[in-house]
């Protein structure tokens, strides 16, 4: 726990924090309060109170008719938001982030990129073993950011989902994005309107064949009321697959594949609307079918299965991670919602409760066992065996502690420089971690709900080095806070997007197709020097203990070799992501041979990237490896 380095770290803190101050203030004056003339007073406690109607006192009471008289004077003051102020606010975002990423030498830090549009939202996002990216959220209902755009409270047709690929080997321009919309569907809700399946705010991650299994979505409503979908994404074929629905709609449930190959569903409101979480536990596929390992095993038609335990989260989107011991932990949001679950067993055992920080003095205190907002958690890389703990990091904004479980035992670690929700934490090639996105509350950047303004903190980035201390890194352009969304890339850089409230509030042309937009993120480790080169994988799939051979024109150079899980995230929610090293067991000119790892529970079956690594930690670009199911799977 001691801390070894924070000098360096600290005074970077500080003169980035006054960069900071000083250019969310100027984004300000450049942005919505300039160019919009738009009054933000509902958001600011010491203001004066909207004139009530006193025909409406009369009927409804001073209070009532005082609550209706402040939201006629906020509808009047959102008005309209034109493209100049998104157009001023993007470019005034480029400024502040130049301005505060001077200081910040890439060989340490790393550097933000590039800066692109993009065809979606991204609430959803999927790295595949095709090595290109899946991005899914929903048709907006809204263009102005100030106002609720995702169709959570439409029931109807326009309640849709809309999803595509970006393949980076194309570049960052339009014809680098192909829409693959999902199955059509006629939802349960007495209109007989078929549209896009409404997927958003479901939950996911990946089948042994290298799909993505995505389940629940928004029934429409009800404050959010969950859908029963079951979808498949085959990124082979690169089309959806739709499954027979789920015994239990789930709007913001959490996935995670297991050691046995199989998804394990849990939480989500159920369709009954908010409040409603279910405790139910599904399983995907059903134990009557085995798992698909080949590419050409397509899950369509198939059936969910019931768990025998259940999970009595009380909120949703908890963390789920399968461990080293082969078991499904289960972090729920409320500190005392803390279990392990055992696959052949089908039980669930308590785990203790989690320190949480008391909430602040003068914070609203959330309901009992309410816990945690939206915030990030991570398996920490464990050697060749596997995760053996979980770094609980973001979802309170008051408190910047990091939580780690392991062995059983929660332990307060090193903090971050600040408290965030809505972060993303991604383990990288070099078993450093790399928070990116955040926020102080769903919609909300630090100067109210549905104000884009946002505090410049959060826009920066953090890391952690291989001994848990954190220092502050660049800042990233845009806000991304409530559905953003992280992932490495195959090359090393990472991708950043999400967020609908700050892609409209900053989007460069409302009139195109273009919701979204994209930041790419270069780690440190691409500002070493040479990289080493991974050639051919000649075992790209295989299994466990068994030989990785490839070719490396730079096989001296190789100091480690690491195989890192592909992302799949939403809602800072990200089960999927895992970090092994791998024995170097022989090694000649051009050729080096790995040992794939021990079991499937150090690394449950699917496709991993492949990383080499030189001595000053740079990495190759990634080559994919399948570990296959140790019981076979769909086919031998
Ligand atoms: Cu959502």
């Amino acid at each position: 726990m001691s801390r070894r380095n924070p000098p360096v770290p600290r005074r970077l803190l500080t003169a980035a924090l006054a960069v900071c101050a000083a250019s969310a203030l100027a984004v300000g004056a450049a942005g919505p309060s300039a160019a919009h003339d738009h009054d933000r007073s509902a958001d600011t406690p010491a203001r004066a109170p909207a004139q009530s109607d006193p025909g409406e006192a009369a009927v409804l009471g001073d209070e009532h008719a005082q609550e209706h008289a402040e939201a006629r004077r906020m509808l009047a003051a959102i008005g309209d938001y034109p493209q100049t102020t998104r157009t001023e606010r993007l470019k005034a975002l480029g400024e502040s982030q130049a301005a505060a990423n001077q200081g910040f030498d890439p060989s340490q830090f790393g550097r933000f990129r590039e800066y692109f549009p993009s065809p979606d939202f991204a609430a959803h996002v999927a790295l595949l073993p095709t090595g290109k990216v899946l991005l899914f959220s929903f048709e907006r209902i809204e263009k102005n950011p100030e106002k609720e755009p995702a169709p959570t409270g439409t029931i109807g047709k326009e309640n849709a989902g809309r999803a595509y690929l970006w393949d980076p080997a194309k570049g960052t321009g339009t014809s680098a994005f192909t829409k693959v919309t999902p199955p059509v569907v006629n939802m349960p809700d007495g209109l007989n309107q078929p549209r896009p399946a409404p997927f958003f705010c479901a939950g996911h991650s990946f089948l042994p064949n290298g799909m993505v299994g995505v389940f629940g979505g928004n029934l429409g409503g009800n404050g959010g009321s969950g859908a029963k979908l079951s979808l498949v994404f085959d990124p082979w074929q690169e089309v959806w697959y739709q499954n027979k629905d789920m015994a239990v709609g789930r709007w913001y449930p959490s996935v995670v594949t297991g050691m046995d190959g199989r998804q394990l569903i849990m939480s989500g409101q159920s369709e009954l609307g908010w409040g409603t979480p279910t405790a139910i536990v599904e399983r995907f596929p059903a134990l009557d079918r085995s798992v698909p390992v080949a590419k050409t095993d397509r899950p369509e038609g198939w059936s969910v299965g019931r768990f025998k335990a259940d999970a009595p989260f009380k909120r949703d989107y908890p963390h789920l991670f399968s461990l080293r011991d082969g078991k499904i932990y289960g972090l729920g949001r409320g500190p005392d919602q803390q279990w392990t679950f055992d696959l052949n067993s089908e039980t669930r055992s308590s785990l203790p409760a989690r320190p949480d920080n008391p909430p602040a003095p003068g914070a609203m205190t959330p309901p009992q066992g309410f816990g945690r907002n939206y915030g990030s958690a991570v398996p920490l890389p464990a050697g060749f065996r596997g995760p053996d703990s979980v770094l609980v990091l973001g979802g309170d904004r008051d408190d910047p502690n990091t939580y780690q479980l392991v062995g059983g035992q929660w332990s307060k670690q090193q903090p971050r420089a600040f408290g965030r929700t809505q972060d993303d934490t991604l383990l990288l090639p070099d078993a450093t971690l790399l928070t990116v996105n955040g926020a102080f509350d769903i919609r909300d950047y630090g100067n109210g709900g549905y104000n884009p303004n946002a505090d410049l903190k959060y826009r920066q980035t953090e890391l952690r080095d291989e001994n848990g201390n954190w220092k502050l890194g660049p800042a990233q352009r845009l806000p991304r806070g409530y559905h953003s969304n992280a992932l490495v890339l195959p090359d090393g850089r990472v991708m950043v997007t999400g967020d609908e409230l700050q892609q409209l509030a900053n989007d460069p042309d409302i009139n195109d197709d273009m919701n979204g937009s994209i930041e790419i993120y270069e780690p440190a480790y691409l500002h070493q020097g040479s990289r080493p080169v991974l050639g051919t994988v000649f075992n790209p799939s295989v299994g466990y203990n068994e030989r990785i051979t490839v070719s490396s024109t730079t096989a001296n150079d190789v100091t480690r070799a690491v195989l890192l899980a592909p992302t799949t995230s939403t809602h800072s929610v990200n089960t999927s992501q895992r970090h092994l090293e791998l024995r170097i067991k022989s090694r000649s000119s051009g050729f080096l041979e790995f040992q794939a790892p021990p079991s499937a529970a150090a690394a449950p079956p699917g496709y991993y990237m492949l990383f080499l690594l030189n001595e000053e930690g740079a990495p190759s670009n990634a080559g994919w490896v399948q570990l296959k199911p140790a019981s076979g799977g769909q086919t031998p």
